[in-house]
């Protein structure tokens, strides 16, 4: 349902819904086969659609660069370059046997925006920027939003010498994507360099599809502690080795699983959004025939509340050192991988995005994102928000994750008409939400 034309005609005409669905089928088709859909970040298969995506910013008349964070970056200049960039994208990387969307709508739309404007003839006064982050999934190298935090400044460099499992550094695998790992000491960019930031996601839940509402503006993203929890027990025979005299790690684990679940149900219930999963596990030997001497857990924590997130870790391991240490014999080790904040978006972009959606003509309402983004990184640079459209049953991170070509069209649309009005009205110094 498009709204009004009127003075947005000469863009709406360029913004090209079957090169949209082009892009976004050609996208996701680089995937392992017999497992759709599964594009991990710094594999050969990820590589090539980045090729592919390069070519088309090309294309699209953008020039194209890689920065020293491996980020896939497509620029159109700008009448005024001193107005600063105004940017938008999002990931094209996916989880093992993940959507078809999640990622990839935001770095198509935000290229078909570009490209509308530019085809338009009317250059914008700010240069734009389209940009692919490197690996915004949780990566095999323990690491998400690795490009995003590259740019901002939260790539720590210790994280760079983390290791996946083939024992390759992240630096290094940043250097093989095209980056410079030793660049990467402080933010790629000035504060000065963006005027804004926007993200355009499918919502990944179920709020705006049960409630009929088009576009969601996203007023808060959550923030996300992961880290690593080794259980060390002592690998035996399974057949000679009496119950009583075992120490099965795996046991452990699983006892810790469901104590997460269970510490977070009653603290969501008391206290306010707050949720842990154990979502990867893996053991050794790894065997039918061996008690398991070790386990190790990804444990990840989100809320929207600093404190929240900062309570949960205490309280476990209190309880693992009786029920899980003590009781079972067994030693627990944990090591923080990663925390970013809870990120409030700029309250002047919410506003320009949410009358942008009204302005066409479209249903909107405000939201706070349970899933992380590259936003919440950019937010440390920018004035930052994120749009949201509606998925199919709120189904995301497995094969089943849809959208329709009408939410994804109707997503752009609102990017682009946000990105215009920003453009006419935020020139250097006078940027929304910006000091
Ligand atoms: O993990 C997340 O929240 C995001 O989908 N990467
Ligand atoms: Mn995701
Ligand atoms: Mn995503």
């Amino acid at each position: 349902m498009p709204g009004r034309a009127g003075q947005d005609t000469y863009w709406q005409m360029k913004l090209r819904e079957d090169r949209l669905q082009m892009r976004l089928d050609r996208l996701s088709e680089f995937t392992v086969p017999g497992r759709p859909w599964t594009r991990r970040a710094f594999t050969e298969r990820y590589a090539a659609a980045r090729d592919w995506l390069q070519n088309e910013m090309a294309l699209a008349g953008l020039t194209t660069r890689v920065d020293a964070g491996g980020n896939l970056i497509g620029t159109l200049e700008g009448r005024e370059p001193a107005h600063g960039i105004l940017a938008s994208g999002s990931h094209i990387d996916t989880v093992v046997d993940g959507g078809r969307y999640d990622g990839i709508l935001g770095v198509v739309a935000a290229l078909e925006a570009a490209q509308a404007i530019a085809e338009s003839g009317k250059q914008p006064g700010h240069t734009i920027e389209v940009i692919d982050f490197l690996s915004e999934e949780p990566s095999d190298y323990g690491v998400s939003c690795v490009g995003s935090r590259a740019m901002s400044g939260n790539l720590p460099t210790d994280l760079l010498e983390y290791t996946n499992p083939s024992g390759e550094r992240l630096g290094e695998a940043i250097r093989r994507a095209g980056g410079a790992p030793e660049k990467l000491e402080g933010p790629l960019r000035g504060k000065e360099e963006l005027a804004g930031f926007l993200e355009l996601h499918i919502e990944q839940g179920r709020v705006l599809e049960s409630t009929g509402t088009q576009i969601g503006v996203v007023t808060n993203i959550v923030g996300i502690r992961r880290y690593e929890i080794v259980v060390t027990g002592r690998a035996d025979h399974s057949g000679t080795t009496p119950m009583n005299l075992r120490q099965d790690a795996l046991v452990g684990a699983s006892r810790i699983v469901e104590r997460v679940n269970a510490q977070a149900r009653e603290l969501q219930a008391s206290n306010g959004y707050l949720v842990a999963t154990v979502g990867k596990i893996s053991v050794r030997p790894d065997a039918a025939n061996a008690v398991p001497g070790e386990a190790r857990l990804t444990l990840e924590v989100r809320s929207d509340s600093e404190d929240r997130l900062a309570g949960f870790l205490d309280p476990l391991l209190g309880w693992a050192e009786e029920a899980v240490c003590r009781q079972d014999a067994l030693q627990i080790e944990v090591r923080r991988l990663s925390a970013t904040h809870p990120t409030d978006c700029a309250e002047p972009i919410v506003d320009t995005l949410a009358a942008s959606a009204a302005e066409l003509g479209f249903s909107s309402m405000k939201m706070p994102s349970g899933a992380g983004h590259d936003a919440a990184h950019m937010a440390r640079l920018c004035p930052t928000g994120m749009l949201f459209v509606p998925c199919l049953d709120g189904r995301s991170h497995c094969p089943e994750e849809s959208i329709t070509m009408e939410d994804a069209l109707n997503g752009a649309r609102v990017l682009t008409r946000a990105l215009l009005a920003l453009d006419g009205t935020a020139p250097k110094g006078a940027v929304p939400g910006k000091s």
